[in-house]
C-alpha cells in the first residue's frame, strides 16, 4: 500500500511538473453544435481579447443542428464539454476562421489544468459523430491524435522512471477503456432515443 501511494504521489508530481497545452484555459458555459463550444476564460495569452470566446474544434466537421445526426453530435458535446475545465491549442497560424472563432486542439483537464483525455477533437470523432476535415493551412495534423508518441498527454508523462510510467499508463488506459464503454453506452442511448424500435 505504501508503495502504492508513493507511485500516486510520484505521478501526481510529475504531472504537475510537467507542460500542457494552456495558450487559454477557462470552463465551457455553452455547447452550439458538435464542433463548436463557448469558453469562459479564466486565463489566456495575448491572443484572447474578451472573457467569452467561441471555439471552433479544428479539423473536425459534426453534422449541422437541423438534422438528427446533428442533434446527437451537439448532445453528446455537451456531455463531454458542458461546464467542464477545458485548456486549448489555438492555432498559431490562422488563430480564428472567417466567423471569428477561435480554432483549437480542446482537453478535458482538472481545476489545474492538468490534461486528462486525448483531445476532444479527436473524442468526436472516435465517438462517431463527426469526421476528420483536415485544413492543411492550420497547425494541427489529426494523424498524430491516435499517436501516443505525440500526445500531450504523453508529454504530461515524461521524466517519470520506466516502472512508474508503466503504472500510470495502465491506468490511464484503464481510465479512457471506461469513458470509452460510457461513450458508447451513451451514443446507444440516444440512438434508442432517437429511433425507437417500433413495436
Ligand atoms: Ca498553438
Ligand atoms: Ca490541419
Amino acid at each position: 500500500m505504501r508503495m502504492l501511494s508513493a507511485l500516486v504521489m510520484l505521478a501526481l508530481l510529475s504531472l504537475a511538473a510537467n507542460g500542457a497545452p494552456d495558450e487559454a484555459c477557462g470552463h465551457v458555459s455553452r455547447v452550439v453544435d458538435g464542433d463548436t463550444f463557448d469558453l469562459i476564460v479564466d486565463k489566456g495569452d495575448s491572443r484572447i481579447d474578451s472573457a467569452v470566446v467561441r471555439v471552433r474544434l479544428a479539423d473536425v466537421d459534426a453534422p449541422e443542428v437541423d438534422c438528427e445526426e446533428g442533434k446527437a453530435a451537439k448532445e453528446l458535446a455537451t456531455i463531454l464539454l458542458l461546464d467542464r475545465s477545458v485548456c486549448l491549442d489555438i492555432d498559431d497560424f490562422n488563430v480564428r476562421d472567417k466567423y471569428g472563432r477561435l480554432i483549437c486542439l480542446a482537453y478535458l483537464t482538472d481545476r489545474n489544468g492538468q490534461i486528462l483525455t486525448p483531445c476532444v477533437n479527436r473524442m468526436i470523432v472516435d465517438s462517431g459523430m463527426a469526421t476528420v476535415k483536415d485544413f492543411k493551412d492550420n497547425e494541427f495534423d489529426p494523424d498524430k491524435w491516435w499517436s501516443t508518441a505525440d500526445s500531450p498527454l504523453n508529454d504530461a508523462l515524461g521524466g517519470v522512471g520506466g516502472e512508474v510510467e508503466g503504472f500510470l499508463r495502465r491506468m490511464l488506459l484503464d481510465i479512457l477503456n471506461e469513458l470509452q464503454r460510457w461513450l458508447n453506452q451513451v451514443l446507444e442511448d440516444l440512438r434508442d432515443w432517437i429511433a425507437p424500435t417500433p413495436a
